[in-house]
């Protein structure tokens, strides 16, 4: 049987879509979780033996290891069959991965807000809050909503969940609890993500994880 483990921060990040798939999957791993104090002992120690690129999330396989969030996704994704069912094509998986990397995109652009939010440096939250976050936000929910409304599944794409379903999800979650009006005026995006929260396996995990704030 292959074994799994993952290795990341006590926190939900980059590495909650994982943890979300494999629990979707009925996928038992070794979820390996640090503190930011134990942080610099384990990146000197582990990189670059373990911490390809002294950072995580890795993902251990049996005796290889895969770095880099994304490509952790798609592995999991494609390993479990959360690109979709078998019929589903090569082009609903160019979907997916067109909606991650715009995701990863709005991240950047609005980053300034979240590490002062997150506390990670100082400035004006409130600030970024009007001239960055909520014009971006505005942009990207506006396409979000029409890619759900014209798919018309309660999927971002295809008619099953999807690691860019489950990336969204715990974006938006992540973000909520830090600015809880985060999803107001955007009503297909509500309604997205807590049909999300409200598919069986996942409403367990859900329910039973560790409560993060990020
Ligand atoms: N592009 C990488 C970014 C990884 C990354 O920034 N990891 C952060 C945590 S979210 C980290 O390990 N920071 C500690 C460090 O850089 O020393 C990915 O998606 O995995």
């Amino acid at each position: 049987m292959v074994h799994y483990k993952l290795h990341y921060f006590d926190l939900y990040g980059r590495a909650e879509p994982i943890r979300m798939m494999f629990h979707l999957a009925e996928q038992t791993f070794e979820d390996r979780r640090f503190s930011f104090a134990e942080w610099p002992e384990i990146k000197k120690n582990e990189t670059p033996s373990l911490f390809l690129f002294g950072q995580g999330p890795i993902l251990e396989v049996d005796d290889k290891k895969i770095a880099q969030s994304l490509a952790i996704y798609r592995f999991v994704a494609n390993t479990f069959g959360f690109t979709g069912f078998a019929g589903n094509s090569l082009m609903d998986r160019a979907q997916m991965d067109m909606i991650v990397d715009y995701y990863t995109d709005y991240l950047t652009k609005i980053a300034d807000w979240y590490v002062v939010k997150a506390g990670y440096k100082p400035g004006d939250e409130e600030e970024l809050r009007k001239t960055l976050l909520d014009p971006n936000r505005k942009i990207f929910f506006e396409n979000l909503q029409g890619f759900i409304e014209k798919e018309g599944t309660g999927y971002i794409v295809g008619d099953k969940v999807s690691y860019a379903d489950l990336t969204l999800l715990n974006h938006i979650d992540i973000f909520t609890r830090n600015y809880d009006e985060y999803l107001h005026g955007y009503p297909v995006m509500q309604d997205y993500v807590s049909r999300l929260r409200n598919l069986p396996l996942l409403r367990e995990y859900l329910a039973e994880r560790p409560d993060r704030p990020r």
